[in-house]
């Protein structure tokens, strides 16, 4: 069942109309321009390719439905996102996907699960993005993918026109949340119903992030056999460590703690895709949105096997032996 990888295939979403402020659009070009490929080719032994950006157009049809702002622009691009996951997953490589803002996650969960369908979801966030349209307090999608996703929820939800094309049929009993600070209460009450295991941050800071992770891996994955999602959102991170984003919210996660966590994820070999959403490199200062950028290629970084401790050069087992030429002395001379 688990063919060797062949690597990482990365995907960029400059998408921005799941939510209402101007930038989160621009994050694919900004981590391209910070050396996203190049940082990950720097990973020992890792194979990488660009399958390039999404092409993102506002849809021309003018169907709407009550508290979902942009929905047929939201399904049109995610439509194609989730053929672009499934391709990149069915040639072997770990789908990393780069957006763009957290409604994008429909896409990339749904073009996962019609890869393989035993897959868990693990939502790292500052929030449950689980509204529905009729609880949502601001009708932006990016606070809805979850909710859009799981089959257990599909009856709270009206019709809706342009996304024919996916079908809820991932289950909720495959979804757990690290990271959770800033919860409406439907959002809540969708977590006590389903019993969905969430490690809040209250709860990172009693069990720690490790114990978080591996308590959420056991519950759902006993078997240790299924492949692993990761969605996630720049905001689970403290505001101090990602402060480009739309919706910070302050006491979150350290970046220590989220290298940990994908460090963990990666240890599985079970990591086949990461999506990482809501940096918006339009807003704060260039020391803000520097800070952003390096702390979400940090976290790819951990969640595709980069080692902290460093790693030594394959197949050399001493260093390089001293060699007295003359034009050693020469060019050191010089
Ligand atoms: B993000 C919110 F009301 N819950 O639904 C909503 F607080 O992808 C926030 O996690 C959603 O950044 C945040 O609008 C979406 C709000
Ligand atoms: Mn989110
Ligand atoms: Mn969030
Ligand atoms: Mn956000």
């Amino acid at each position: 069942k688990w063919e060797p990888l062949k690597g990482v295939g990365i995907i960029g979403v400059p998408f921005e109309k799941g939510q209402k402020k101007y930038g989160v659009s621009v994050a694919p070009a900004a981590m391209r321009s910070a050396g996203l490929i190049e940082h990950l080719k720097e990973i020992d032994g890792l194979n990488v390719v660009d399958y390039g950006d999404i092409e993102t157009v506002s849809s021309k049809q003018s169907v709407a439905v009550n508290n979902m702002s942009h929905l047929p622009t939201v399904s049109a691009c995610n439509e194609q996102l989730s053929e672009r996951v499934s391709q990149v997953l069915r040639d072997g490589r770990i789908a990393v996907t780069i957006g763009g803002d957290h409604s994008i996650g429909v896409g990339t969960v749904d073009g996962h699960y019609k890869v393989n369908e035993d897959m868990i979801l693990i939502w790292v966030d500052a929030h449950a993005d689980i509204n529905t349209n009729k609880t949502s307090e601001s009708g932006s999608v990016h606070g809805m993918p979850v909710a859009l996703l799981v089959k257990e929820l599909s009856d709270y939800w009206p019709y809706l026109p342009t996304m024919d094309w996916q079908v809820p049929k991932f289950s909720i009993k495959n979804l757990g949340y690290v990271g959770l600070r800033s919860v409406d209460k439907y959002e809540r009450l969708v977590i006590e119903k389903y019993n969905v295991p969430t490690f809040a941050m209250e709860d990172i800071e009693e069990f720690g992030i490790k114990n978080s992770i591996n308590h959420i891996l056991q519950t759902l994955d006993p078997c240790l056999n299924k492949p692993i999602h990761v969605s996630f959102d720049i905001d689970s991170l403290d505001a101090l460590e990602a402060p480009s984003t739309g919706t910070p919210v302050r006491g979150g996660l350290t970046l220590r703690e989220a290298i940990n966590l994908m460090e963990i994820i990666y240890s599985t070999g079970r990591l086949r895709a990461i999506d990482l959403v809501e940096i918006n490199p339009a807003l704060g200062n260039d020391s803000d949105r520097k800070r952003t950028i390096e702390a979400g290629l940090a976290v790819l970084r951990a969640g595709l096997g980069f080692s902290r401790k460093g790693t030594a050069p394959r197949g050399i087992l001493d260093l390089p032996i001293q060699t007295h030429h003359e034009e050693d002395y020469l060019s050191k001379a010089k």
